[in-house]
């Protein structure tokens, strides 16, 4: 194998410009996808827009870069071997880890002889006469497939954000989202950061290591929940492989596709006891034994909005134990936002970072970013002289990576102007009027609220086993009903109306708010990986029921 991002030359099986299925990128799904439906007998070519396999844990590979899943359950399923033969080293895998595991995966099953890289596929557009999808790269190549599935990932197209004077700045400018091979070393520097996401939280202890000063630039305050990170120990990483089969199976039956490792990410259940009901003093003494778990440790935090803020507090205490200067802690305190709005962020030494002596809050909530220039980053506080900027500005969510694709269907229709209306799609599998076409962890599935790999390995099982379906009752082709669609899309709405996730003062990725112009609708299926599995199984038992065949 070769190093990171450097895979060995291989042969690359060009071939025939006709094939069964084209799969659109090489990262968790795309790989996966790749194996499975060869394993078929099908015909499959996979286009790539990196350099090398990994999707995700391609692009952002920015010091710190971590995954917030136990790398045991953030492992594919599909081969006792692979997972008996793999060693994670850490609990949570970094970066590098992951990338190794994929560039493994692609060698160990041989499925480099059917990816492209550095190919990004432009166009797909439905041919109705022949039932056949024709796809267009920006290499000029043309393949004709029966299917196309778009692996596209849901967190890949980065945001890059509209601040004034962004190109005059005259020192170094880095993306986490597209981190190099060889960033210029940052060491003594003075750094900003702007974006306190999971990216911009990861890198920060890592930039506060080594930059003469760094700045975060921080337009709402991270809610970010210290996590257990280091070596696994030999016993676990022994005992998981003796219970793989438990730990898959606990995680298809759990509400985020982490069953066995829960406790890692804090997700277990919250005790019985209401915030609302509980004094003060109950209150803290909660936090004397539980640190930054107490504010979620109440059954009413998450479903009463009153209880909510009564948690916040608790976690804006953790913040004040943890943050020496009180003027600090409080600019790192979130608003009003509930827990539970945004996605949470887990880190390490976060907090901790803005006790170092080098590392400054620039709280945006005082004073917003007005432009860049040549020298820094102007707020309405004030000019942050800077040799380097890090944006950590994040992503077009769910929906960025397929509309970046120009994708036509039946009677000619355009899958950005049918979603300018509304993002719809049956299970967040397939798109009405879009036949063959299926989107993996796309809008309206669990995705980004369960554990990616087992969501996707679910879907490209489910669309296995549906392709399957069709050849062995001689379809052609497959789409959702319209009507069952919009069921489903009112379904996904209406679980989602009840949570945390559309609270008043709630904006957040999963709503599109943080993409101008975006229309905002909650993308995720938030009813739990496992009633979604199980209704995925039994719309198969009733025969696809809402899904259209010819
Ligand atoms: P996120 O979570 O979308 O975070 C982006 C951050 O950048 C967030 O704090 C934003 O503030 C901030 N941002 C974006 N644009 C600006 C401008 N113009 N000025 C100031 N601040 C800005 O992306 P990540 O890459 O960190 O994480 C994405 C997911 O990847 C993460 O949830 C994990 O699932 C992995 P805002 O909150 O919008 O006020």
């Amino acid at each position: 194998m070769g190093t990171m991002g450097e895979p060995d030359a291989v042969e690359v099986s060009i071939g025939d410009d006709s094939v069964d299925v084209v799969v659109v990128g090489a990262g968790f799904a795309g790989l996966y996808a790749l194996h499975h439906l060869r394993e078929k007998g099908l015909t499959v070519r996979v286009f790539e827009a990196g350099r090398g396999v990994g999707g995700t844990w391609f692009w952002n590979r920015y010091p710190g870069a971590r995954c917030d899943v136990p790398s045991i359950e953030y492992s594919y399923s599909f081969s006792d071997e692979l997972q008996q033969e793999w060693e994670w080293s850490d609990i949570m895998p970094a970066q590098e880890e992951i990338e190794r595991y994929l560039n493994h995966v692609a060698d160990r099953f041989d499925l480099r002889r059917d990816i492209m890289l550095e190919t990004r596929v432009m166009s797909a557009t439905y041919d109705e006469g022949q039932h056949r999808w024709l796809i267009d790269t920006d290499q000029g190549q043309r393949v004709s497939a029966t299917f196309c599935v778009m692996a596209t990932g849901c967190l890949s197209v980065p945001i890059t954000p509209n601040i004034a004077g962004r190109d005059s700045f005259e020192g170094i400018s880095l993306a986490t989202n597209t981190w190099p091979d060889e960033a210029p070393d940052l060491a003594g520097k003075r750094i900003g950061v702007i974006g306190t996401g999971s990216s911009g939280v990861q890198i920060t202890p890592e930039l506060a290591s080594i930059a003469g000063h760094l700045y975060v630039f921080q337009r709402s305050a991270a809610v970010a929940w210290p996590a257990p990170r280091g070596p696994i120990e030999p016993e676990v990483a022994a005992k998981a492989k003796a219970e793989y089969a438990e730990i898959r199976r606990l995680a298809r039956a759990s509400y985020g596709g982490v069953g066995r490792f829960q406790g890692l990410l804090g997700l277990s259940a919250p005790s019985p006891e209401r915030i609302l009901e509980a004094s003060l003093e109950e209150r803290m003494a909660k936090v004397d034994e539980k640190g930054w778990s107490a504010a979620r440790d109440w059954i009413d935090v998450s479903s009463d909005l009153e209880a909510n803020a009564a948690g916040m507090e608790l976690y804006r205490e953790m913040i004040r134990r943890t943050v020496h200067d009180p003027d600090v802690a409080e600019a790192l305190s979130p608003g009003d936002i509930p827990i539970g709005c945004k996605r949470p962020v887990f880190c390490v030494d976060y907090f901790e970072s803005f006790n170092l002596p080098n590392v400054s809050v620039v709280d945006l909530r005082k004073g917003a970013i007005e432009r860049v220039t040549a020298t820094g980053i102007q707020t309405e506080q004030g000019h942050v002289a800077l040799d380097a900027i890090v944006y950590a500005t994040g992503f077009d969510a769910m929906t960025g990576a397929l509309n970046r694709i120009d994708i036509s269907g039946r009677d000619g229709r355009r899958l950005r102007d049918v979603w300018a209306d509304g993002v719809g799609a049956l299970l967040g599998i397939q798109i009405a009027g879009f036949p063959n076409l299926f989107t993996i962890t796309g809008p309206g599935s669990p995705s980004v609220l369960a554990n990616m790999v087992v969501g996707t390995e679910h879907h490209v099982e489910w669309i296995g086993a549906c392709i399957d379906h069709m050849r062995s009752a001689g379809y052609t082709s497959v789409e959702p009903e319209e009507m069952a669609q919009e069921e489903w899309v009112t379904q996904v709405n209406g679980i989602a109306a009840n949570t945390m996730f559309t609270a008043p003062n709630c904006n957040s990725w999963y709503l599109g708010d943080n993409v101008p112009g975006k229309p905002r609708v909650f993308l995720p299926y938030a009813g739990g990986l496992n009633r979604y599995i199980e209704h995925c199984d039994a719309v198969v038992a009733a025969g696809y029921a809402g899904f259209d065949f010819s």
